[in-house]
């Protein structure tokens, strides 16, 4: 345990004793656990407390730059920490957004993730209830999700979509490969016919605007009424193309379109608004109360959307999502490949107590992911079903872990850039 300066020390007595008078573990190390079992490199911070096998996990992924978030969490927040006490989650988020003064960024959000989730663990494991109890309890059975249906052209798509539907899955999201060019959350066909003055990954709206609306008007034709489609425009088009975007899409009647502007250009929204009444999902890059808050407060959007970690965690999102109940906004948490079993274990905590749940994405964990994270969120019939142990549920084998480390690569998990024709780089 860290040596006290005397004059915090009677207080600190008190304070490891605050519950019941019974002392309060405190915590005794703070590690990082590292792998790469599925193409995607995923963190998660392991605290380690003071009393018998008592340790919790919170998911810290930031694949882009996974290698920065563990000088974060050992260099910074480790020594912060080391020799609380575990049982105060609010103090301790607070204190360390604060202990940086500059904040809101994705590494250090990621790194308080990290420690939040995890005390959130330790605390449900204390209880010895799932955190979803701590937080109220359920309001529904189990969670609905939409999958990912996707392919290099129009009958790959419908084909895989139907696939989904056959399992029971009442929501896909639908994406389509561009021919030649780079688009979002699909495999495209290759063909010669560009010029691109550049020799990276090609895009250009226009082709993706033609190809995406002719996709919506295949796919309602194709899988009929009852299936709600979904799809991510991911920041991809310029502000007043997605306006024409959301409001051609209306025909279809979308469960949501999603990211149809960067956070950049949030001021649209309005006129996205205003020219339709296309349900519009946004979030995943959000960092700051600065971005969600006034999307949620002024209606402009349907479904908040954001990646819990980089937001800071279970406890700010949870904020969040009460937030946004207030104002008839629902939630839509970002559930893709690069976040941890520990961190879709959050969002579906947060999607099973929240009463203005609206859909949670899913992305199936492989026999290595779950070889390492013991307890993951299981699929049956299109719906998520919460881990009914203690804290998140989760344990993760550490030696299957070193097993699949991080895959060496040029960027370190880093993102490539795509171009323009003229060569001119695109928000991806
Ligand atoms: C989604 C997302 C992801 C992101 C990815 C970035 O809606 O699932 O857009 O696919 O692109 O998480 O690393
Ligand atoms: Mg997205």
């Amino acid at each position: 345990m860290l040596a006290l300066a005397p004059r915090f020390a009677a207080a600190e007595e008190q304070i490891a004793r605050s519950t019941r008078g019974m002392p309060q573990p405190r915590i005794r190390d703070i590690s990082v656990i590292e792998c790469e079992p599925d193409g995607v490199r995923l963190t998660v911070v392991k605290i380690t407390t003071d009393q018998d096998g008592l340790h919790g996990y919170g998911c810290a992924t930031f694949t882009q730059r996974a290698d920065l978030v563990r000088p974060a969490v050992e260099k910074y927040l480790k020594p912060f920490l080391l020799g609380r006490t575990t049982d105060r989650i609010e103090d301790i988020w607070q204190s360390c957004y604060d202990s940086s003064y500059w904040r809101n960024g994705p590494v250090l959000n990621n790194a308080i993730s990290g420690i939040d989730e995890a005390l959130w663990d330790i605390k449900g494991r204390q209880a010895g209830m799932p955190v979803y109890q701590l937080a109220g309890g359920k309001c529904r059975e189990a969670v609905d999700t939409y999958a990912h249906a996707s392919g290099s052209d129009f009958e790959e798509v419908v084909d895989n979509a139907r696939q989904y539907m056959a399992q029971g899955f009442r929501n896909v999201r639908v994406q389509v490969g561009i021919p030649g060019m780079a688009g979002y959350g699909s495999s495209h066909q290759e063909t010669n016919s560009f010029k691109p003055l550049h020799n990276s990954p090609l895009y250009e709206p226009e082709y993706d605007f033609r190809r995406s609306l002719k996709l919506l008007d295949i796919c309602r034709r194709e899988l009929g009424d009852e299936v709600q489609l979904l799809h991510d425009m991911h920041e991809r088009f310029t502000p007043n193309e997605a306006v024409q975007f959301c409001k051609q899409a209306e025909q279809y009647h979308m469960f949501f379109l999603e990211d149809p502007l960067s956070p950049e250009d949030l001021g649209y929204f309005r006129q996205i608004r205003e020219n339709c009444a296309t349900p519009i999902a946004m979030g995943e890059l959000f960092n700051s109360p600065h971005e969600w808050q006034p999307l949620i407060e002024e209606q402009l959007i349907d479904y908040i959307r954001v990646h819990l970690s980089q937001a800071g965690g279970f406890s700010p999102s949870r904020k969040i999502a009460i937030l946004a109940e207030q104002f008839g906004v629902r939630t839509a948490w970002h559930g893709p490949g690069d976040l941890s079993p520990v961190g879709h274990m959050a969002n579906v905590t947060l999607d099973i107590v929240s009463y203005n749940f609206g859909i949670q994405e899913y992305t199936p964990f492989n026999e290595r992911t779950q070889a390492i994270f013991h307890g993951c969120p299981v699929m049956k019939d299109g719906y998520l079903w919460v881990n009914e142990n203690p804290g998140w549920g989760i344990e993760i084998d550490e030696k299957e872990a070193a097993k699949a480390p991080f895959i060496p690569s040029p960027l370190n998990g880093g993102w490539g850039e795509i171009r323009r024709l003229d060569g001119t780089v695109i928000k991806q």
